[in-house]
């Protein structure tokens, strides 16, 4: 062959156009540079951590052939992309550059996927589409579908203006010891029933650290996943660059048809140790690891390459010599480039909207509505203004689409959701499968692509499977891309107890564990005014929000309020005072307020002059109002319905003893539930849960410190 020209940009272009094996030699030579780069990075970065100028390392070798090969019949900015750490050669094949990588791994504020944030090798480049990942191995599965709904979604209905191109795919990658997660099980239901244009490229190299791929499953992945209706699935080997290439290629044109997803397996290596923390000599004999040494890919395409005389082994020295120099150059500017102020660590948290505080007029003149009503209610404003927003979970629709004239439906098991799928059809309000993390990670993929979905967990006491959606995914997308994305979802939850028949799974509390998780809002209202106020609110922020609805208050005609007004907006983090006094500041929220209205209109009888704070808004909450009202009556008890120890009350009460001390008369009280659980038997349920005599007990107390 010719020698290659080399061009501006410093690829090395072929002058002849023939194709090898059916593909553009210069596109071969084009990967071929990618994967000798893709090395060059791993071993500068292995250099740097034993320098200790990085902080931790992890390879992407043993995968560069598979990733260059599948790379290639994707789109960059066009096509959507949540990889995992291992794909250093899919990220540069995309545009990544390697100053980016080094940048991230140095932690400079420069490092434009999290700027400084996140470990290396984590991915996220807006332009390019890389959606921005998180650590937790396989969680990025449920977000990869949302993706892939978005873009169904946003093609047919173009909402506000926003679109996506018909034909978009979706890649999602994974280790083999991540398809072990239940995430990626929940991830496969729906994207073959929904035949959704999804690429799965799982690269097996054997181990999950140091656990063999044996260890970890029944059978091959591509043997497990057989039975799924609609599922392509193809196993190959990763180290062929052809093959992955031909693999990747298919895959990719069988979603851009719309005939649904795709699994690739590929059998890869992995020659390096885990990551810099491990030490695979430790679980792997020698021989073992020299082998996956002579099988290297990149040694296995150059020998390829040169013996079909497509390049020469002058031309491979050049190249090497090359990206040797890029990597080195980036090496120097990553080393000298600026690292974060740690003024800014909480920048990007949530980006809460500014909302001013409504005017009484708006508080509404028609007839009373119930509090779940008015949830109801709200939820259909907000749909009919904005096409973004799309409700679904278990049960939440109302009945199948072919019954709709004939059945009234159920729209969710309190009904809050009713006559949503009537009004705006399947796609806008629908069923999920029984599975909360699928629910909640679906939602955090279309959130990122820019809709406004709103979630539905059924009961608090199931929020469980869906935690880690909540708290690795939603809640941290802001931060851990430095603002770059934002994953604005408004998750319903019916929580609490106070109802009869319901027990340790349907009637337990549980906020503080999530005003526990920085960059999510938590919103908790107590009667219909404030759930419609504050619902309204949820749907103006662009950061996650946990709305809680309170079971017991669903049908309360203590909690009705006249329907208020479109613009009764309620600011977030504003408390409501919902009685004056002057003796003895009360804190609580949901549905301990009615009891402690109660218990202050006994202690009025006997002389004590009680004020009433209902936060409603848990997560930013309303230190300002508490800090004046205990200024003017010098007594603070905080009352909720979650478990005493470590519940929010805890928090209130440390603020208080900060904030408050020289203006208290007496040590702060708090009323909550015993430290078990809720029981079924009425009597029980009582022992446990606060009731109007404890409040108005604790209340005496202090007041008569
Ligand atoms: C949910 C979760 N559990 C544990 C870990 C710690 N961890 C990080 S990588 C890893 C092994 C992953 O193996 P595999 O999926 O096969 O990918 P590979 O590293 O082999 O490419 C583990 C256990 C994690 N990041 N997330």
């Amino acid at each position: 062959m010719r020698m290659p020209e080399q061009s501006a940009n410093g690829l090395y272009n072929p002058i002849t156009l023939r194709n090898y094996r059916g593909f553009p030699v210069n596109e071969l030579i084009e990967d071929f540079r990618t994967i000798c780069l893709a090395r060059a990075v791993d071993e500068r970065q292995m250099t740097l951590y034993k320098q200790g100028r990085v902080y931790f390392q992890i390879a992407g070798a043993g995968h560069e052939a598979l990733l260059t090969g599948v790379a290639r019949a994707f789109r960059p900015g066009y096509d959507w992309f949540f990889p995992y750490y291992r794909d250093l050669t899919l990220a540069l094949a995309l545009g990544v550059t390697p100053l980016e990588v080094i940048l991230q791994s140095v932690g400079s504020v420069e490092d434009p996927s999290s700027a400084g944030r996140q470990m290396p090798a984590h991915w996220g480049r807006r332009d390019l589409h890389i959606v921005s990942q998180s650590s937790p191995t396989g969680s990025q599965c449920l977000p990869a579908v949302g993706c892939a709904e978005a873009t169904r979604y946003l093609a047919t209905y173009e909402p506000g203006g926003l679109t996506a191109q018909p034909d978009e795919v979706t890649y999602v990658s994974l280790g083999d010891g991540a398809t072990s997660e239940g995430e990626f099980w929940e991830s496969l239901n729906t994207a073959c029933r929904m035949k959704l244009p999804l690429v799965y490229v799982v690269a097996d190299n054997g181990f999950a650290i140091s656990v063999p791929t044996s260890d970890q499953a029944p059978g091959p992945i591509s043997q497990l996943v057989s039975g799924f209706p609609g599922l392509a699935v193809a196993r190959f080997d990763g180290l062929d660059y052809f093959e992955s290439r031909v693999q990747g290629a298919k895959a990719v044109e069988r979603a851009r048809a719309g005939d649904g997803p795709t699994l690739l397996h590929a059998d890869v290596t992995r020659p390096y140790s885990h990551s810099c923390s491990d030490s695979q000599a430790k679980y792997r004999p020698a021989a073992h690891i020299a082998d996956e040494i002579a099988r290297d890919p990149l040694a296995r395409f150059e020998m390829e390459l040169i013996a079909a005389d497509v390049i020469s082994s002058t031309d491979v020295a050049a190249i090497k010599q090359e990206v040797h120099d890029v990597v080195a150059a980036a090496s120097v500017q990553a080393l000298e480039a600026q690292r974060p102020d740690p003024a800014s660590v909480s920048d990007h948290l949530v980006a809460l909207p500014l909302l001013p505080s409504p005017s009484p007029s708006a508080e509404g003149q028609g007839d009373p509505v119930h509090f779940g009503e008015a949830i109801r209610r709200t939820l259909h404003e907000v749909m009919a203004a904005d096409m973004s927003v799309r409700v679904f979970g278990e049960d939440v629709a109302d009945v199948a689409q072919e019954l709709i004239d004939d059945l009234d439906g159920i729209g969710g098991v309190f009904g809050t959701t009713h006559g949503l799928q009537r009004a705006f059809g399947p796609d806008r309000c629908f069923n999920t499968p029984l599975a909360e993390a699928n629910i909640v990670g679906r939602a955090v993929g279309q959130a990122v692509r820019g809709l406004h979905p709103s979630p539905e967990i059924q009961f608090f006491d199931y929020v469980w499977p869906a935690m880690q959606q909540i708290r690795s995914e939603a809640a941290t997308t802001r931060w851990r891309s430095a603002g770059m994305f934002s994953a604005p979802l408004v998750l319903r939850v019916a929580i609490g107890g106070y109802v009869k028949g319901g027990a340790i799974w349907h009637s337990q509390s549980g906020e503080s564990i999530f005003t526990h998780i920085p960059g999510l809002v938590v919103l908790y209202p107590s009667r219909a005014r404030d759930a419609a106020g504050l619902l309204r609110a949820a749907f103006r922020c662009d950061d996650p929000v946990l709305f809680l609805e309170h079971k017991a208050l669903f049908r309360q005609r203590f909690a009705m309020d006249p329907f208020p007004d479109a613009d009764y907006v309620v600011p977030l983090g504003s408390a409501a005072t919902v009685r004056s006094g002057t003796d003895l500041t009360i804190v609580t929220w949901g549905a301990t307020v009615h009891r402690c209205a109660l218990a202050a209109e006994t202690l009025a009888e006997e002389g004590l002059s009680v004020e009433i704070l209902d936060l409603r808004s848990l997560a930013p909450w309303d230190k300002d109002s508490v800090v004046e009202s205990v200024k003017r009556t010098s007594r603070l008890l905080v009352v909720h319905e979650d478990i005493l120890t470590s519940g929010f009350g805890a928090e209130i009460a440390a603020f208080a003893a900060d904030e408050c001390f020289s203006d208290l008369d007496a040590p702060v009280r708090r009323v909550g539930a015993a430290d078990t659980w809720v029981p079924y038997e009425p009597s029980l349920e009582r022992a446990v849960l606060p009731q109007v005599d404890d409040i108005a007990d604790a209340a005496r107390a202090i007041a008569k410190y």
